[in-house]
This record gives C-alpha cells, sequence and structure tokens, in this order.
C-alpha cells in the first residue's frame, strides 16, 4: 500500500495569516466575482458567479425556490437528481422562467387577452408582466410587456387601463418622468412597487402601469433590473440515466450540469462527461475526488469544473459505513496544486468546487485561500425559508430537516453505485435537523460580509488576490483552544438566584 505522508486535515485545523491592509482595501470593494467553467490564459471565463456559493445536490437542499432564491443573490443551485427526470426538468422550466420576460403562471393567455383580463388573473400575482425592449437591454426601446411564455401586449393597449390602476404609490413615481428605464426599474425596486414602467421614443420614462392586486408588504422579485436576462440555474446528474436526463435538461434551459457522486473517480464518470461534451453545449462539472489522479482523469475526460470532497458533509457517514474519504482541506491542497500545475503546462484553467463539511462561515474564506474558486453547501442552505424542507418545533426550537442523499429517506443509489443490484445496500448518510435560521439574504449576507472583512485583513480584493497572497497556518490543539472564548464565565450560561 502506499502511504501519505501527511495526516488528513480539516479546514478548522488551520487559521491565516493577516496581511498588509491598504487603506482602500474595504469590504466595499472586494469583488467575488469567480469562474465556474474552464477557460484559457488571457480569456474570460465563459460562465462566471458574483459569489462563490453553490447549493448542493440533494432533496433537502436545492429545488426550484433555492434556486431563485441563490441565483438572486449571486450564487448558483444545482437542483437535486434524485426525482424523475420530468420533475427535474420542470424544476428547470420553472426557474429560467421566473426571470425577465417570463411570468411563472400555467395560464393559457393568448394575444386576444386584453391587460384587463391579465390583471385579473390571480395567479399572475407578484410575477404578472416584465417590459421587453428591443434590443433586450434596460436603456433599450419598450416593445411591450410579456406576460406568459408567448403573449405579448403592444403599446396602445396599456393607455387605458394606466389610469384605472394607478394608486396612492404613483406619487412617488410621477414627478420622475423622463428617468430613463433602468433609473425606472431601480426605483420600482427601492419601494418594492409592483409596477411596469413605460417609456417614450427617447426611451425616457412617461408612466407606470400599477397592479390592483399589488401586496406593499409582499417581496416581488426583481425581474425588471438583471434586462431579459434569466436567471441561471444547475442541475445535477448520474451516471446511470444520463442519456436520457441530459437531453430533456438541456431542452429545459438548464446551464451548468454536475454529476452528482460520492466517489467519481470512475469510467462511468468519463463515459457521462464525453457523451455530453460530444452532443451538447452545456458546461458540465465531475467528481468527486479527492487527490491528483482522480482530478486529472476527469480533466481528461473534457470536464469544465472538478468538485472536491469525500466524506466530509455534515450528514455523511460514509468514512464510518467505508473508511474511504479524506480530511477536506488535505482534498483540496492536492488537487489544486495538480490544477495549478495543469496550468502551467496546458495553459487551461479547471475552477475547483470545495463540496462538504463547511461548518463556519470562516471555512469558506479557507477554502478560496487554499485555492478553491468556488464552495458547495448543504447544512448552510438547509436551515434557511428557501430551503424545500419542512420547519419544525422540536424541544422548543425550530428546525428544518435535512437529509443525506445516501440516506435510505433519499434513496439516491445512484449516487453510491458501483455496479451491482440497482439499490441502496446499506445507508452513506443521516436523517437529521438543522436550526432554522431564517431567511437565505440575511444570513448570507452576514456571511458575504465576514468573508469581505476577512480578505481585507489580507490584503485582498479578489479570490484570485486572496489566492496568492494568503498566508496560512496549521493550529494546535491548544492554540484552537485559545481561539474561542476561554477562561471567562459567559453570561448566557449563567443563572443568578435573586438571594
Ligand atoms: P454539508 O454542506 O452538509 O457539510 O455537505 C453537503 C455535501 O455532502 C453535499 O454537497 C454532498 O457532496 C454530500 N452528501 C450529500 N448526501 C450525502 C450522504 O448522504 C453526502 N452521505 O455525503
Amino acid at each position: 500500500a502506499y502511504y501519505y505522508e501527511e495526516a488528513s486535515r480539516t479546514f478548522s485545523e488551520y487559521l491565516l495569516v493577516p496581511n498588509l491592509t491598504t487603506k482602500q482595501c474595504t469590504p466595499a470593494n472586494v469583488d467575488l466575482k469567480t469562474p465556474i467553467s474552464k477557460f484559457k490564459r488571457d480569456e474570460q471565463p465563459e460562465i462566471e458567479l458574483n459569489i462563490p456559493f453553490t447549493s448542493a445536490v440533494m432533496q433537502a437542499v436545492s429545488d426550484d425556490r433555492m434556486a431563485v432564491a441563490l441565483a438572486q443573490n449571486g450564487g448558483l443551485a444545482f437542483l437535486f437528481g434524485s426525482q424523475s427526470i420530468e420533475s427535474q426538468a420542470e424544476m428547470v422550466r420553472k426557474v429560467k422562467g421566473y426571470k425577465a420576460g417570463f411570468v411563472v403562471s400555467r395560464s393559457n393567455l393568448t394575444p386576444d387577452h386584453t391587460l384587463q383580463d391579465v390583471l385579473d388573473l390571480k395567479e399572475l400575482n407578484g410575477h404578472s408582466t416584465v417590459a421587453v425592449t428591443e434590443d433586450g437591454t434596460p436603456t433599450g426601446k419598450l416593445l411591450g410587456i410579456v406576460t406568459s411564455r408567448d403573449y405579448r401586449i403592444s403599446r396602445d393597449k396599456l393607455d387605458k387601463p394606466v389610469r384605472e390602476f394607478m394608486t396612492p404609490f404613483s406619487s412617488l413615481i410621477y414627478g420622475k418622468a423622463g428617468l430613463s428605464l433602468k433609473e425606472a426599474n431601480d426605483l420600482i425596486w427601492e419601494h418594492k412597487l409592483n409596477t411596469l414602467p413605460v417609456i417614450d421614443e427617447n426611451q425616457r420614462l412617461t408612466h407606470l402601469v400599477f397592479r390592483k392586486d399589488y401586496d406593499r408588504n409582499k417581496e416581488y422579485p426583481n425581474e425588471l433590473l438583471d434586462g431579459n436576462k434569466r436567471y441561471r440555474v444547475g442541475a445535477g446528474i448520474n451516471t446511470k440515466d444520463y442519456l436520457n436526463r441530459v437531453p430533456a435538461l438541456v431542452e429545459a434551459g438548464v446551464d451548468v450540469l454536475v454529476i452528482d457522486s460520492s466517489d467519481g473517480y470512475s469510467e462511468w464518470q468519463a463515459d457521462t462527461v464525453k457523451y455530453v461534451k460530444e452532443n451538447f453545449n452545456v458546461k458540465i462539472g465531475a467528481g468527486n475526488v479527492v487527490d491528483r489522479e482522480g482530478f486529472l482523469y476527469l480533466v481528461q475526460s473534457g470536464a469544465d469544473f472538478i468538485k472536491v470532497g469525500i466524506g466530509g458533509g455534515s450528514i455523511c457517514i460514509t468514512r464510518e459505513q467505508k473508511g474511504i474519504g479524506r480530511g477536506q482541506a488535505s482534498a483540496v491542497q492536492e488537487v489544486v496544486k495538480a490544477r495549478d500545475e495543469y496550468f502551467e503546462e496546458t495553459g487551461v484553467y479547471i475552477p475547483i468546487c470545495s463540496d462538504g463539511g463547511i461548518v463556519h462561515d470562516y471555512h469558506v474564506t479557507l477554502a478560496l485561500a487554499m485555492g478553491a474558486d468556488f464552495v458547495m453547501l448543504g447544512r448552510y442552505f438547509a436551515r434557511f425559508d428557501e430551503s424545500p424542507t419542512k420547519k419544525l418545533k422540536v424541544g422548543g426550537n425550530f428546525v428544518k430537516e435535512y437529509w443525506g442523499e445516501g440516506s435510505n429517506r433519499a434513496r439516491n443509489w445512484e449516487r453510491y453505485d458501483t455496479g451491482g443490484k440497482q439499490t441502496l445496500l446499506f445507508e452513506e448518510g443521516v436523517d437529521s435537523y438543522v436550526p432554522y435560521a431564517g431567511s437565505l439574504k440575511e444570513n448570507l449576507d452576514k456571511t458575504l460580509g465576514k468573508i469581505k472583512s476577512t480578505m481585507c485583513n489580507c490584503g485582498s480584493l479578489s479570490i484570485a488576490e486572496l489566492q496568492r497572497k494568503a498566508r496560512i497556518t496549521l493550529v494546535s490543539a491548544t492554540s484552537l483552544v485559545e481561539g474561542g472564548a476561554h477562561d471567562v464565565i459567559l453570561k448566557e450560561n449563567t443563572s443568578f438566584s435573586a438571594d
């Protein structure tokens, strides 16, 4: 047998050592943009994320609602694959249909319907109409509004209803005629108005169409801001039914695929990647691997990014059940080294995703500093309102359910299959609760704030700069104790009697 000289290490065993923080190195100046698909030296990646966060390919984490919420915040969800091809493709369609120009609605509108008909449709509540401009940009000439996949209303039909649906909010905007469409949209979003801006030939705001069923206390998606672009969405696939699943997902409009497997260093993965690359123009990530050999094997089969991590997931018992895996920090470090050497040799940069085992927010910063380009999180996102699972009260506290793809509950045998019977012979994951934490945006903003602040401590304004400059130290068991509150009596754990 081959013995690794270094022990398997986890993120908690490391700390970042600060570099000089220059005056322009403030959180507001930090850019978290990151590549998700391979690109050549001196070229731009085709797909980038605005924040280095993706959500796990899991039933308890990534459905269409999570995908929209995460995309709105700059990340990407990978819709869970342990469902029928039809339902996964339908989720993709919902996410893609959600954004600019398309309405989440099954209504059978035809070009003969009037605006009144549209406004009366209850199911359009909150998502009814979107401005369509000639060139698809926010400042382009307005052609009309789209109310369902293929339904448009011409400008002349708008004029009458406009007056009828004016509301008190109109005063906020009414004095603002002359704004560009982009400025009008900013204002609409700022005031949470469900309105449609109408612009004149000079591309300036003339008036707004209001919705009579608008609920000002509700959060509406900023449908009019990102132009005629739609949200990006990813989806997990497996190496068993890809001949049917991939065409359906691509037809539904998926942007990025990832092969979801607990051990990706296999000929099945190479076959799947090759099939996708030969037949479709869609990005595909592969994994999971934890070493140089696995990385190179999947890159040579054509993968666009590589996912790293075996056995580190919070719900994962693979290491206990099978004794395979590797500490997440060690795995990331070795794969990153192989990636950097590959880049030197070939001029092709392969983004790396660190998947599983992120417990504290600083683990994300460490993963990035060690060379990962983005992270994948399950437990983190499962805690939020937007995850697909039930919120329950257990022992006086609110929790959300969170179960592994290798648990009997998920029955995702495809993720663990190494040939043989098409069934989950033994569990590799648990069914659990995680503390309920509220809304995705609120929590993510806090996490991003911490990451940006730490990057400033490390004198870095981008992830690439952090990767170059980071200085990382191993911590001893005793200095771990020093890192928490110690040698004090914490007030929150103390109860005093009155006398
Ligand atoms: P975490 O963010 O909860 O620590 O880990 C999430 C990751 O654990 C997933 O992205 C996936 O790679 C992995 N996972 C999902 N289900 C199981 C399981 O049942 C698992 N063992 O290990």
